[in-house]
């Protein structure tokens, strides 16, 4: 594991085992690349993020937490919680066969107690990089009170190109949209990505992503919901942060614990929201 800062004030950790290779920006736990020996890079990162302290990247694993996508009354909150938006620290590495194991913390401060969310927490995210990816985010109350909160491991897999990707497994389970605003009953067809793609399943297990260069299984623990999600050309385009014609390259699916199944915990009670994703 060695440090490197991939832009002024963003620092970052390579992780190189016997493997797999990856890297994990601080800010956010934010998992940028992982790649296996002799497998493909697992995923996508857009060439036109930003580098910069406080700002989201695009691509990698953000991780979304202690709320998903807006907050549920205050407005001025920022999207998909401030879990990605500050710097964690590193709380321990080590080797377990030819895995390489860091696990990255965060605990409530004076700024996130004054957010939307003022209740004390700890989280961990246990990121093992091998010829699986596997990511555990582990939250704990150690407030004196019970609270509730939402959490996504938002992965941008990267694919070869959206003609011809699909994500199985989600058949049977009904969705909400955020392209159409309705609730859907379940299509029996695999996702396919003809244009814009917003959908919560309600589905917390297995999905594969089946592309032209291969498959990519996904494999949670601990979560309620499964979000697909790309852009299409249109939103994309009025992304800055997307390179022109960048998003075929991605598509997000996401290990999700949301509303209406958001994860309550009592003072001193634990919850862990795990994926692993391994390529064929
Ligand atoms: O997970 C899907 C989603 O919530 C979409 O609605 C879309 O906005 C995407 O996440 C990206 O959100 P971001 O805040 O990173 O721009």
């Amino acid at each position: 594991v060695v440090p490197v800062e991939v832009a002024p004030g963003m620092p970052a950790l390579d992780v190189t085992g016997p493997a797999a290779t990856a890297r994990v920006l601080l800010q956010g736990a934010h998992v940028l690349s992982w790649q296996p020996a002799g497998g493909r890079p697992g995923l996508w990162l857009s060439s036109a993020t930003r580098w910069e302290p406080g700002v989201p990247v695009r691509g990698g694993v953000p991780v979304c937490f202690p709320w998903f996508g807006p907050h549920g009354h205050d407005r001025s909150a920022p999207a998909h919680g401030f879990a990605r938006r500050v710097p964690w620290s590193l709380v321990g590495s080590e080797v377990d066969g030819d895995v390489v194991r860091v696990v990255l913390g965060l605990e409530d401060d004076e700024a996130t107690r004054a957010s939307a969310w003022p209740h004390r927490f700890s989280a961990r995210l246990a990121v093992a990089v091998g010829r699986e990816l596997g990511l555990a985010l582990t939250v704990t109350n150690t407030d004196d009170e019970a609270w509730t909160y939402e959490a996504a491991l938002h992965t941008y897999l990267r694919v070869p190109g959206l003609d011809g990707t699909r994500v199985l497994g989600l058949e049977d389970a009904p969705w909400d949209d955020r392209v159409d605003g309705g609730r859907h009953a379940p299509a029996g067809t695999p996702v396919t990505f003809p244009g814009q793609v917003d959908r919560t399943y309600a589905h917390g297990g297995r999905t594969v992503l089946d592309t032209a260069d291969g498959t990519t299984e996904v494999l949670p623990a601990g979560a309620s919901a499964t979000v697909v999600w790309n852009p299409g050309a249109e939103v994309a385009a009025g992304m800055a942060d997307v390179g022109p014609g960048e998003h075929r390259g991605f598509v997000c699916v996401e290990t999700a614990a949301v509303a209406p199944d958001a994860v309550r915990l009592e003072p001193g009670e634990q919850h862990t929201l795990t994926v692993t994703y391994r390529q064929g």
